[in-house]
């Protein structure tokens, strides 16, 4: 980290595969923050002081009061929130350019592919009023192919961005972690199996990933 964090970065957050990319990456970075929940369920994200920050009323979002400049940011989407704090903290976000690249694949892979395919999976799955079969065999079905992706992948490279541990692992936790949900075996992906207890031993993981939305805290 080029300096260090004196004010507490707003982290506006539900306990969600997305919010976690962020609460992730957070503890990875060891910045401090504060959570503002936004309860999704009750359509928190349609209100007017959180659009300010998302304008496209979905968690998660940050405001660095330090941002570039000494100047407050607001920043929205995971992956740019990711890239964000990735350059800002010089972490788990590589400047050599073939590296960058490398990561940058990966992380567009998870936040264009895997991210909205295992959301509609749980959709159509989990809590559509209407059981279509066409639809969730149809996303079950990507899923498996995107796990198969991310399987050879993994086969090859301890990691998805290659050797090193990156913001582009740290995306695709969070789904992966409810890939039962999405009606997937993971004893059909041994190398997706093998990354993901390898890195949900990491103690900031296992801290992201148990935020509470509703513990509105400063962490120091
Ligand atoms: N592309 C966005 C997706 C974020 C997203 O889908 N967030 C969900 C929670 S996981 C949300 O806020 N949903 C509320 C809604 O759709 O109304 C990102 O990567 O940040």
């Amino acid at each position: 980290m080029a300096q260090a964090q004196s004010k507490p970065i707003d982290f506006y957050y539900w306990t969600t595969p997305n919010g976690w990319k962020v609460s992730i990456m957070l503890e990875e970075c060891g910045l401090p923050y504060s959570v503002h929940p936004v309860n999704i369920a009750k359509r928190e994200q349609y209100e007017a002081d959180f659009l300010a920050h998302s304008p496209n009323n979905k968690i998660p979002a940050i405001v660095d009061p330090e941002g570039p400049g000494g100047r407050p940011i607001s920043v929205f989407e995971s992956g740019a929130i990711l890239q964000y704090l990735g350059r800002k903290t010089a972490q788990f976000y590589p400047t050599e350019e073939r590296a960058r690249v490398s990561v940058d694949e990966w992380l567009f892979w998870q936040v264009s592919g895997l991210g909205p395919t295992a959301a509609q999976t749980h959709h159509f799955r989990l809590f559509a009023p209407e059981k279509i079969p066409y639809a969730i065999e149809r996303f079950t079905n990507e899923c498996t192919r995107l796990y198969g992706v991310m399987d050879a992948r993994l086969a090859a490279h301890p990691y998805l961005a290659g050797d090193t541990y990156s913001i582009a692992d740290i995306a695709s936790i969070g789904w992966t972690s409810a890939w039962e949900r999405q009606g997937q075996n993971p004893n059909q992906f041994p190398n997706v199996k093998r990354w993901l207890e390898q890195v949900k031993a990491r103690p900031a993981v296992k801290r992201g990933l148990a935020l509470a939305a509703e513990a509105r805290q400063v962490r120091p």
